[in-house]
C-alpha cells in the first residue's frame, strides 16, 4: 500500500505554513510531522541533506523546497487552480510568490528568528533591525503590485500560489509585529489584502501543528 504523503514542518516555519495552508486550499489531507526546529531529528536530514523543513515525504522519495512540493500539489491536485491559466498571468504571480519569499518573508521571519534565538557570530550588531527594517518598504512595493490587476487578490480575481506567499506573515504579523503593519490610510490595498489573508479558512494552516514533536 502506498504510503500517505508526510509533510516534515515546524509550527512557526513561514514557509512551511505556506505548503500546510496550499493544502487546506486543495482540501487535501497530509499527516504533519512536527520537527524540533533546534534539535532537529536525524530523520530530517536523511530525507534533505540541507536540513531545513518543509519536505514532503513520499513512497520512496522526499521532495524539498517549498514552492517545489507547491508545484507537486498543483500537478497531482490540479483542482483549484492556485496558478492563473493565462500563462502571462501566471509568470507574473509567479514573480510575486517568489519575490515575497525571498524578500518580505525571509526579511520578517529571520529578523524575528534572531531576535528569538540570537545573532550568528558575524552577524552586524543590527542585523535584527535592518531585516526588520526593510518590511514597511516592502509593503509599498506590494501596494503598486496589487494596482496592476485590480485585487482583491495579486492576480486579480483569482487567488494563487502568490498570496499564500502571503499567507504566513499576515498571520504573524498581528501575532508579533502589529506595528510593522501597514496602515490603511497609506496603503490601503495592501492593508486590505493582508486582513483577507487572514480571513481565509486555510490560514489557520499556519498555527497548525503535528501531534507529537520529533527531536534529535
Ligand atoms: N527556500 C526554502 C527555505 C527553507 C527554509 O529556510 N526553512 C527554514 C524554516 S522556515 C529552515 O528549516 N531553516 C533552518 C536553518 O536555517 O538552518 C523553502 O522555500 O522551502
Amino acid at each position: 500500500m502506498p504510503q500517505p504523503p508526510r509533510l516534515w514542518t515546524f509550527r512557526t516555519s513561514p514557509f512551511s505554513g505556506k505548503v500546510r495552508a496550499a493544502f487546506a486550499e486543495k482540501g487535501v489531507p497530509v499527516e504533519l510531522v512536527e520537527i524540533d526546529p533546534v534539535r532537529r531529528p536525524g530523520r530530517l536530514r536523511e530525507l534533505s541533506p540541507v536540513n531545513r523543513v518543509p519536505v514532503l515525504e513520499l513512497d520512496g522519495i522526499a521532495l524539498r523546497e517549498s514552492s517545489v512540493i507547491c508545484e507537486w500539489l498543483e500537478d497531482v491536485h490540479p483542482d483549484p487552480p492556485l496558478w492563473p491559466a493565462d500563462p502571462d498571468l501566471r509568470a507574473w504571480a509567479r514573480g510575486w510568490a517568489k519575490w515575497l519569499d525571498d524578500h518580505s518573508v525571509r526579511s520578517f521571519f529571520l529578523g524575528m528568528r534572531k531576535m528569538a534565538f540570537g545573532m550568528a557570530p558575524d552577524d552586524p550588531e543590527d542585523v535584527v533591525e535592518r531585516l526588520l527594517g526593510r518590511v514597511p518598504g516592502y509593503w509599498e512595493v506590494v501596494e503598486d503590485a496589487l494596482t496592476v490587476h485590480d485585487g482583491p487578490w495579486l492576480a486579480g480575481g483569482q487567488f494563487t500560489y502568490a498570496d499564500l506567499s502571503g499567507l504566513a506573515i499576515a498571520v504573524r504579523l498581528v501575532q508579533w509585529r502589529p506595528d510593522l503593519q501597514p496602515g490603511a490610510d497609506a496603503l490601503p490595498r495592501v492593508a486590505a489584502w493582508l486582513a483577507a489573508l487572514r480571513e481565509r479558512p486555510s490560514a489557520a494552516a499556519i498555527d497548525a501543528r503535528g501531534p507529537e514533536k520529533l527531536s534529535g
